[in-house]
Order: C-alpha cells, then structure tokens, then sequence
C-alpha cells in the first residue's frame, strides 16, 4: 500500500520531464556516440592467448563472492566473437566505442615479464576493425581487473611499486595502439576500484577491518594508502604520455570516475555541507590531486594525517594531469549530514559522515533501479556536469557511461527483456538534460556512451542484471537487439522513436 503511493507521488512529479524528446542536433556534429564495455565483462577466454589470471578471475571462484555464484570465465565470449560485436556497433551507427585492456592480456606477469603479442594482437584486431567502421576507439587501461601477479608479489595497491607496473603498462599500449587511439583514460572508477576493495571489501583484494567478511585488511588507513599509490600512478601514465607520444599521436588523456549526483535531504546549512562532503569523498578525493597537486580540504579536515601526503616533487608532477574528465553517471541521492549531529553511516560513507537515502518525506526522489539504491533522476546528469565544470575550470568532460539494469530473473521473459520501453525512456530523458548542460550550462561535454553495448557480467551481481542495448542468451550467447538498440539506432539518425511509440500500459508514461 505504502509503495502504491510513493510510486504515484513519484509519477506526479516526473509529468514535467517526459514531454521532452531529445534530438542528435542538440549536440555538436563532433560529439561521440557510443558505446561501453569492459574486458573482464565481456571477454571471457580467461585463459586463452597466454593470458594470466587476474584478480577477478581468481576472487569470482571464491565462493559466495558474486551473487548468482557465477564468473567471467566466458562472459558474452567477445574474444572469439569480437567481430559480430563490432558489427553489432556498426548497424548501430555510433561513431565510437569505449573498451578496456585486460592487463593480464598484455603483460601476464607485469613488468617482472614479457609483453604477449597475442594479447597485443587482440586489441589490434579490434582497433582496426572499428576504425574500418568509422568507429574511434576509446580506450581504458584498467577498468577493475589487473594481474593476481601484482598482488602476490606485491600487494597491488598498497605498495608504491605498482606506479611503476603501471607506467610501464600503459607505455606498452601508447606505443602498441597510440598511432590510432585518440582518445585514452587511464583508470575507470578508482573510487569504487579502491573503496570496494579495501573499505567495504566487496571486490578484490577483499580487504577491510571486519574480520567476519575480510580476511586482512584496516579500512580506516588502507583505502587513502591505496588511492595514493593509484593517484601517482595515474600521473605517472600521463607523464610518459606527454613527454614521448602525444606530441606525435595527438591524442587525449583522462580518467573515469563514478560520479553520482547529491540534493541535500533537508534545505538546511548542514545538508548543504553533507553534499559537497559527499562529492569530496567520491570524486575530488581523485580530480583535486590530479588537477591542483593535493586532496580536497573536507578530507583534510576529517582524515588529518590518515590522508598519505605528496611530496612536492609529486604535487609538480600531479599538477593539471588531465585533459578530460570521464563521467559515469547513473543515480542521484539524497544526502544528510552526520558530523554535526550524529546519525546512521553506511560503510562506504563512514569517513564523509554523511547518510544516503532515496526517500524524503516518503515521496521517493525517482523510480528505484533494478539496481538497489539507484533512481531514475534525470537532472542529475546536468547537475553532476555543472558541478565539475565549475569546480575544474570547464575542463572537456565525456559520460563515459549512463544506464539501466534489468534483473533477469528466472522467470523474467525475453520478450518483456527486449521491450525495454523503460531503458529507452531513460535514455532519453537523461540525454535531453545532458544537453541542457551543454546549451543552457555551457559545459564543454564531449561524448556519451551507454552503458552497455550487449548485457554482461556485472560484477557483484554476477549475470542477474542487465545493462545491454543486446540481449545476450547466456546458453547460447547469441546476440539479440532489444528495442533500446533500435531507439539508439534511430535517435543517432535523426530521429527519436519516442515521438511515435505507444508504451505498454505498465510502463513508466503510464502507470497502473
Ligand atoms: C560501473 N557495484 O560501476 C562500471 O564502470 C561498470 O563496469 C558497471 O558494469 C556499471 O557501472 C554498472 O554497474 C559500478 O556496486 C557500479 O558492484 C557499481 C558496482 C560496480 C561497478
């Protein structure tokens, strides 16, 4: 009864936001459109090609890990299938693709090995073949999953030794690729790469300070240590890229963050505070050193000397180390303050002192996500853009990723998988405040890209969810479009499909 109402209050107020249909001449003719993925995601062939195990392989066969027990193993199988991926991309019309390198492909045992040309040769493949397409190549380095090498020898994260695993890494692929990628991020979501794995411990290395879910670990000290070594290794990239390929390869380099959006729960100085804290703690944690040399004041002010200081030879070698900042955005939260009076912090957020919820008042602040804690909230993607303009100087943004789960349950059918009305009308409402951002906002936003080009292992949640434009039929791994795949399709034509779809009655546009 109780969700009855939420879900109609919520209704009410998104009746001002869904008569906008948005339109590709909204955005610059250079803008990218596109695509993402992920190597451990989607690759599978965990051993194929001299390839090493990396971390995921080895913590998804720990049991009870992932939720449905499952692993990347074989994934959509796109190491053997790449090229009716690529054609997937081509019917689709976008003019470029956001992909990641698996480390363990390219260099299985780090540096203390040597380089594997049949990994090289892999992305090679695929750079060439999009190209042939009209399709730029946007590339990661590291999207989550890195050699097992690293952390048995070294203790990845922690140890400073992996800045210099890094550079090497990503020199190996400059010189490989960088004659024909233009377009480079160095790290896909640091912050949840390092609070996930050593906060919460929900990904590998699976450390935290609760001994009932981690084995080792201080959640306290590790997680700052960790962003540290990562953060100089991020510059440590950029540096060898700027001093021998840009100048000759001209291309761009940035980095990825998860960049949710905060309102403040109550409009009262304290919740004000709680949101720019909240902000702090996911992304200037990152942006800050990388652009101005240090860590923002908020984490100053609580940390104190738990926050690992640069040395200024290190602040001159982080200062203004991006020419892009990457946005994955997916939710918007309400945020309340917990420093000044205290409250209930969930794990992640200990350290900001700040609550998330998604109800006020118990009106919900936008249709919750098959995801937990995620809402639709189609402002948010304007508001999170603004908030990085201002803060780093209009510096040229992409989203990097925006999308919409679907739980497949068993049970759930492929058909009402592949009417996916409520991914479409996502989409679109995301994109018509995107391009707010651009024309009212000013900000400089370059590309956008939805998460994901066909449905894939989702980490945590293993193959219950799914993001794809393609349905994947996880026995057979064939490819199937859904309706979202045709709406992208036609919006990047010049035409927006939502002008003459009828919705089912269930969907959002009408709700029982
Ligand atoms: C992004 N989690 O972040 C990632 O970049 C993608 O790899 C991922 O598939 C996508 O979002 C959709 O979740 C993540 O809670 C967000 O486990 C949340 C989680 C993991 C990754």
């Amino acid at each position: 009864m109780k969700r009855a109402v939420l879900v109609s209050i919520w209704y009410l107020q998104l009746i001002p936001l869904i008569s906008c249909v948005v339109d590709r001449s909204q955005f610059p003719a250079t803008f990218l459109f596109g695509t993402a993925t992920s190597s451990y995601q989607i690759e599978g062939a965990y051993l194929a090609g001299n390839k090493s195990l990396s971390n995921w392989d080895v913590f998804t066969h720990i049991p009870g890990k992932v939720m449905d027990g499952s692993n990347g193993d074989v994934a959509d199988d796109h190491y053997y299938r790449y090229m009716e991926d690529v054609e997937l991309m081509h019917s689709l019309g976008v003019n470029s693709y956001r992909f990641s390198i698996s480390w363990s492909r390219i260099l299985p045992r780090g540096r203390f090995g040597g380089v594997n040309s049949v990994g090289i040769e892999f992305y090679n493949n695929i750079i060439n073949a999009i190209l042939l397409r009209g399709i730029q190549p946007f590339v990661t380095l590291n999207h989550f999953d890195i050699p097992q090498v690293l952390e048995d020898r070294y203790g990845s994260w922690l140890n400073s030794q992996i800045q210099q695993d890094y550079g090497y890494f990503a020199e190996v692929c400059f010189k490989a690729y960088g004659d024909r990628v233009k377009y480079w991020s160095t790290f896909n979501e640091p912050n949840m790469t390092i609070t996930l794995g050593y906060l919460s411990g929900d990904f590998p290395p699976n450390h935290c300070s609760q001994s009932t879910i981690c084995i080792s670990g201080d959640s306290a000290i590790e997680p700052y240590i960790a962003a540290h070594n990562l953060i100089l290794s991020h510059a440590t990239a950029v540096d060898i890229y700027r001093k021998k390929f840009q100048a000759k390869q001209g291309g761009m380099i940035g980095i990825v963050l998860n960049a949710a959006w905060y309102e403040p729960l109550r409009s009262i100085p304290a919740d004000h505070l709680a949101v720019q804290r909240a902000l702090a703690f996911d992304n200037a944690w990152f942006l800050d050193p990388i652009m101005y040399g240090d860590y923002p004041p908020e984490m100053h002010q609580i940390l104190g000397n738990r926050l690992p200081t640069f040395s200024m030879k290190e602040k001159d070698k982080l200062m203004n180390k991006l020419d892009f900042v990457g946005i994955n955005h997916y939710t918007t939260k309400y945020v309340k303050d917990c420093l000044f009076t205290p409250c209930n912090v969930g794990t992640l957020q200990g350290d900001s002192f700040v609550y998330f919820t998604g109800e006020r008042d118990g009106v919900l602040i936008g249709e919750p996500m098959a995801m937990s804690g995620y809402y639709v909230v189609p402002y948010g993607i304007e508001k999170i853009v603004l908030y990085f303009k201002e803060r780093y100087n209009n510096t040229p943004m992409f989203i990097t990723e925006t999308g919409f789960p679907q739980t497949s349950y068993p049970g759930a059918s492929v058909k009402d998988l592949l009417n996916d009305t409520k991914r479409i009308e996502f989409l679109n409402d995301y994109l018509t405040f995107l391009a707010k951002a651009l024309r009212d906002g000013g900000a400089d936003v370059r590309g956008y890209f939805i998460w994901s080009l066909i449905d894939n292992f989702e980490w945590l949640f293993g193959y219950t969810l799914r993001f794809g434009l393609y349905y994947v039929d996880w026995l057979t791994l064939e490819r199937i479009p859904k309706l979202s795949a045709t709406w992208y399709r036609q919006f990047l034509n010049g035409n927006n499909i939502l002008n003459y779809m009828t919705f089912p009655s269930n969907s959002t546009y009408h709700p029982s």
